[in-house]
């Protein structure tokens, strides 16, 4: 679509939006960006990083900044199922707010375990009489796995023992659209991994609805808001990959946006945590990093207000926004076995590539190359669906 087709369909979406009712009409945007001490210019400058990382051109940074301040327009029901609360705290817990966690204080949270007043009877009748008055309308965010089938005791919710199997399943038939905030929603996770004792499962798997998964252990604050703002902004689902991740935020490995990756390509590896080549930065492949099978943009988004993320930290990733990552990826501070992958060394492993690489039998530049084609012919989901 060209671009000026384009604004002016988001436009007319969000015009429509403006027509809804505020949900709470003391708060506005502008309001609690100022509370908060930040100014309108950061808020424009965070509009216009949001307007980059969902891939539109920078002339649509004051659509976007609109669709943040109309993200109060639709209710949010976010359940939380099986799992440690992290993605929730990746959002809200930041010892300095960002403006990310702010559009979370502004949207209209209708029902939150962890964040809401109510307890008990209260908080099952909040439930319910937002399903009821918000039907169709409100987005739905669950966080964590659900046990299901015979094992679904293993989840029960509020005075009533609803499971939460019965409970996602109810929230997700009358929802607008829904998201599974975190691995565990999106794909298990740690309640899932083997032998996984409760029977946990994905979101996909408890309801037949269109899922938009937004993995992670955590997801950076940025791919949760930016996956609102997206809905906010289409109305429509984004272009998903085999996963039904969002493509503007899964699109890429974590190695094909990683500042370490000049030292891949130049066969400059860490090869114990502490050695000389830590010190240097070098690349962290055979101390077991899974960057190259991991599509997230973790570089770019960071965590703690944007502060670090795992290999600037100076660990390798753990894969934790894939499916199964507990089971495929481990262990985690050892590269992947020849197992997964055979390469083009005749089967002989990407590890063994590593090593020819640690040894210098290729020369650095035949080995940079020769070692991304290995890379390369690692299964890309983004290849499989188009939309
Ligand atoms: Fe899981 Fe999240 Fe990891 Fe924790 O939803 S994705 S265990 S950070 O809190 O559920
Ligand atoms: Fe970065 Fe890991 Fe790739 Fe090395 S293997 S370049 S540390 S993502
Ligand atoms: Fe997870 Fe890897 Fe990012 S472990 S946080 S996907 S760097």
């Amino acid at each position: 679509m060209k671009d000026t087709n384009l604004l002016k369909k988001l436009s007319s979406r969000l015009d429509e939006l403006s027509k809804l009712p505020k949900l709470d009409d003391k708060k506005s945007i502008a309001k609690i960006v100022d509370q908060k001490g930040f100014s309108r210019r950061d808020f424009m400058k965070w509009a216009g990083a949001m307007t980059a990382m969902l891939m539109l051109p920078a002339s649509f940074t004051p659509v976007v900044a609109r669709a943040a301040e109309l993200s109060d327009r639709l209710p949010i029901i976010w359940l939380h199922m099986a799992e440690c609360t992290g993605c929730s705290e990746s959002l809200l817990r930041t010892d300095a707010p960002t403006i990310d966690s702010l559009i979370f204080d502004y949207i209209s949270l209708e029902y939150h375990e962890t964040l809401m007043a109510a307890a008990g009877w209260q908080a099952e009748e909040n439930l319910e009489h937002a399903i009821e008055k918000y039907k169709n309308r409100y987005i739905l965010m669950v966080e964590g796995a659900i046990p299901s089938g015979e094992e679904n005791f293993y989840l029960t919710i509020g005075a009533h023992g609803q499971t939460g199997e019965a409970s996602a399943k109810k929230a997700s038939e009358n929802a607008a659209a829904i998201f599974a905030i975190g691995t565990c929603s999106a794909f298990g996770g740690v309640q899932a991994a083997n032998p996984n004792p409760t029977n946990s499962q994905p979101l996909s798997k408890v309801t037949n609805k269109t899922v938009i998964n937004v993995p992670g252990c955590p997801p950076s604050e940025k791919n949760i808001v930016g996956t609102l703002l997206h809905f906010i902004l289409y109305g429509t689902l984004p272009a998903l990959d085999a996963y039904n991740r969002p493509k503007w935020a899964y699109g890429l490995r974590i190695h094909d946006l990683c500042e370490r990756r000049g030292h891949f390509d130049a066969g400059e590896f860490v090869e114990n945590f502490g050695d000389e080549g830590a010190k240097k930065g070098y690349c962290l492949y055979k101390v077991g990093c899974k960057g190259p099978y991991t599509f997230n943009n973790c570089s770019k988004n960071k965590f703690n207000q944007h502060m670090s993320w795992p290999i600037q930290a100076g660990h390798g990733c753990i894969g934790c926004s894939e499916p199964d990552f507990w089971d495929t990826m481990g262990p985690f501070e050892e590269p992947v076995a020849d197992k997964l992958y055979n390469t083009v060394f005749g089967g002989a492993g990407a590890d063994a590539t590593a090593d020819k690489i640690g040894v210098g039998i290729l020369t650095a530049t035949a080995v940079g190359i020769a070692a991304h084609a290995v890379i390369s012919k690692v299964k890309n989901p983004q290849e499989d669906e188009e939309h």
